[in-house]
């Protein structure tokens, strides 16, 4: 098994903490924390190692005043791409973000500035997203004669559906604030993003590893499948999780009225 620390990093930071939380931090201040190939790749070789090292969450933020300004448009411009030079750009894209969506691990994005294009994308692959007050979400692929290639088609359209997609692409119309939060682009909006998402981890980490891992990857999967399957592959990962050792002490707790009661917090 490949440990964190044996990852050579370049443009993202790691670290990860004595309660099993990763802190994930695109590095490229100075380019607005753009995807050139190098994060992409980065961001493969991470999130393909933290479900297999016993993370327990992780927090995905970036360095400067914005998230990330999306493709790398320079490189893009330098590399004067063939077209299925760019289709095996975005294939990495996809791996990457994949990852992120189906590798089991909670993974937490803290928002700030600019969420555009494929900073969009990057943070659409996330499971929970907290902006702060200055962030915004836009789609200015249209405007740069581009399309979008990081699979917002399918996780944009999914967050807010598809008409407002493709008013984001048209229009180049940007949401913000509490609209933000309405359309579903993120599900938190609070003055401190770094803290709510902290705090968010450490409940998720919480739970049981196997609990957590069918929350964040069978869902995807299962939404990619008929209602039948779905069905199916939720009671099979019932029977899995449902009965697992580290359910039974929860389960015990609850059965003698000495666990914890839902209730309404504040
Ligand atoms: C970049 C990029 C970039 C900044 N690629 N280098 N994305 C966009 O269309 C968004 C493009 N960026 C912007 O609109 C602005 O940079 C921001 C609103 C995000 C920030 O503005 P600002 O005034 O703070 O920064 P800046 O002066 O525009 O940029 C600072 C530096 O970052 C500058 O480099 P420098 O070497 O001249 O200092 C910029 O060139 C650099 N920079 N954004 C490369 N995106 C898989 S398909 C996905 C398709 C897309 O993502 S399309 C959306 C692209």
């Amino acid at each position: 098994m490949r440990d964190i620390a044996d990852l050579q990093l370049r443009n993202i930071q790691l670290d990860l903490d004595e309660e099993g939380i990763a802190t994930v931090v695109l590095d490229r201040p100075e380019k607005r924390n753009a995807l050139d190939l190098t994060t992409i790749d980065e961001l493969v070789e991470i999130f393909s190692t933290l479900p297999r090292a016993g993370v327990r969450a992780a927090i995905l933020k970036a360095n400067g005043d914005h998230f990330s300004a999306g493709l790398d448009l320079v490189e893009h411009h330098r590399e004067n791409r063939s077209a299925s030079d760019f289709m095996h750009v975005c294939l990495r894209w996809h791996e990457a973000f994949n990852k992120m969506e189906y590798g089991g691990v909670p993974i937490i994005a803290v928002l700030k500035g600019a969420v555009v294009g494929g900073g969009l994308e990057l943070a659409s692959a996330a499971h929970i997203r907290v902006a702060g007050p200055d962030t915004y979400f836009g789609l200015p692929e249209g405007q740069r004669g581009l399309f979008t290639g990081g699979g917002a088609t399918i996780r944009v359209a999914d967050l807010i559906g598809k008409a407002r997609m493709i008013d984001m692409m048209l229009s180049g119309r940007l949401y913000r604030g509490q609209e933000a939060v309405d359309v579903g682009l993120c599900q938190y909006l609070v003055e401190d993003a770094e803290a709510k998402a902290r705090e968010i981890a450490r409940n998720a980490a919480q739970n049981p590893p196997l609990s957590n891992f069918a929350i964040c990857s069978a869902i995807s999967h299962m939404q990619n499948m008929s209602a039948l399957d779905a069905a199916y592959a939720e009671a099979v990962v019932a029977g899995v999780v449902n009965t697992q050792e580290a359910a039974k002490a929860r389960l015990e707790a609850f059965a003698s009225g000495t666990a914890n009661k839902i209730v309404p917090q504040g």
